[in-house]
């Protein structure tokens, strides 16, 4: 089916695992990771089981779809009750399943939580990054088609020992239709360019749109290839935090793209959030993996906050952006004090 992307080209994009590449199955590790090293992405097929999928879907449909709670967004960090596209689609993709209360969402949760930590997961992310053991850092669910920009992962967050030392993944959790704003990646943009600093006038405070406009501007100027993987219920995508990756805009009524995203680091690596600073996370074990939690609802604590912004949403979003200016601001000082130039935070690898 043919796509037009966000670079205003044309592409052909598969519908059926036919028309794709074969790519890897779950017990294809060696050549998955060969793969991935050279492409920075692979897609292995039929790594959750369907029945999982299912599960998933049906915590979803049954605890988060009816309620009115708010829960955080990926889109723009608030707590916002759901919103449904035209077709009854989630609209507001969530942040941080790990995150949700479990009084209200318990079955969702930890079904979506068993398929990101399972066992093979586990030894698929070490191997991809080339350590024993990774942790989940972050995680966010799809429905609706989501028309997320081109970035690079490590801008929003990376590993704070070296950069592209982060992988993710996005599950599938149904056959994905070519018109549903499929996933797509930049095969090799993990080492055609080099890590687009998030400072000076692409910092997140107050440069986020000129950054967004840089990446398709590089995109162009690089003339970069970009792929849309045919992904079945179950099949994933790994990426690496240096692949320039987004998803296009819907391109057709009625259909969903019902997926789970998840963001693992090396265990013993700190969080390095928007090339500025370390953030430590709050520690959890899910299936033997370590997972981090930044706004724990089963606290009352982060209740409580969830409360104040969901209620009064206009200060809380001055509060946090004013934080944030602030953030980069002590780190320009910081840098200029040091006599280091804007973005350097650490070397690329
Ligand atoms: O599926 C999408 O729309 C974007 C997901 C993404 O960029 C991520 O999880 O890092
Ligand atoms: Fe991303």
């Amino acid at each position: 089916m043919q796509v037009i992307t966000p670079i205003d080209t044309t592409i052909d994009i598969p519908n059926t695992l036919a028309e794709d590449r074969a790519y890897f199955t779950p017990d294809q590790v060696s050549d998955a990771v060969a793969y991935y090293g050279r492409e920075g992405y692979v897609v292995i097929r039929g790594l959750l089981p369907s029945g999982l999928c299912d599960a998933i879907r049906a915590g979803y449909n049954t605890e988060i779809r009816q309620s009115c709670t708010p829960i955080l967004r990926q889109k723009n960090m608030r707590y916002e009750i759901n919103k449904f596209d035209a077709d009854g689609f989630l609209a507001n993709p969530i942040f941080n399943v790990q995150d949700l209360e479990s009084r209200r969402f318990g079955n969702f949760k930890r079904h979506a939580l068993q398929g990101v930590t399972q066992e093979r997961v586990a030894a698929l992310t070490s191997a991809l990054i080339g350590i024993n053991r990774t942790k989940l850092i972050q995680t966010m669910f799809f429905e609706a088609p989501a028309g997320t920009w081109a970035h690079q992962d490590s801008y929003y967050q990376d590993s704070a020992v070296a950069l592209g030392r982060c992988v993710a993944g996005w599950y599938a959790l149904e056959d994905v239709d070519a018109r549903a704003g499929r996933f797509y990646v930049c095969p090799r943009s993990h080492r055609s360019i080099s890590v687009m600093r998030n400072a000076g006038e692409w910092d997140f405070a107050t440069g986020h749109d000129r950054y967004r406009q840089a990446v398709l501007e590089t995109m162009r100027k690089h003339e970069m290839e970009l792929r849309a993987p045919y992904l079945a219920k179950g099949d994933v995508i790994f990426w690496n935090s240096l692949t320039v990756h987004g998803s296009f805009t819907a391109s057709g009524r009625g259909v969903s793209r019902a997926s789970l995203t998840a963001h693992y680091l090396p265990e013993e690596d700190d969080m390095l959030q928007f090339h500025t600073r370390i953030r430590h996370q709050k520690m959890t074990t899910v299936n033997g993996m370590p997972v981090a939690q930044l706004h724990d609802q089963d606290m009352m604590r982060n209740r409580l906050v969830r409360g104040i912004a969901a209620h009064a949403p206009g200060p809380y979003a001055v509060a946090r952006k004013l934080a944030m200016q602030a953030m980069f601001l002590a780190g320009r000082f910081r840098r200029s004090a040091a006599g280091v130039q804007a973005g350097a935070v650490l070397p690329a690898k």
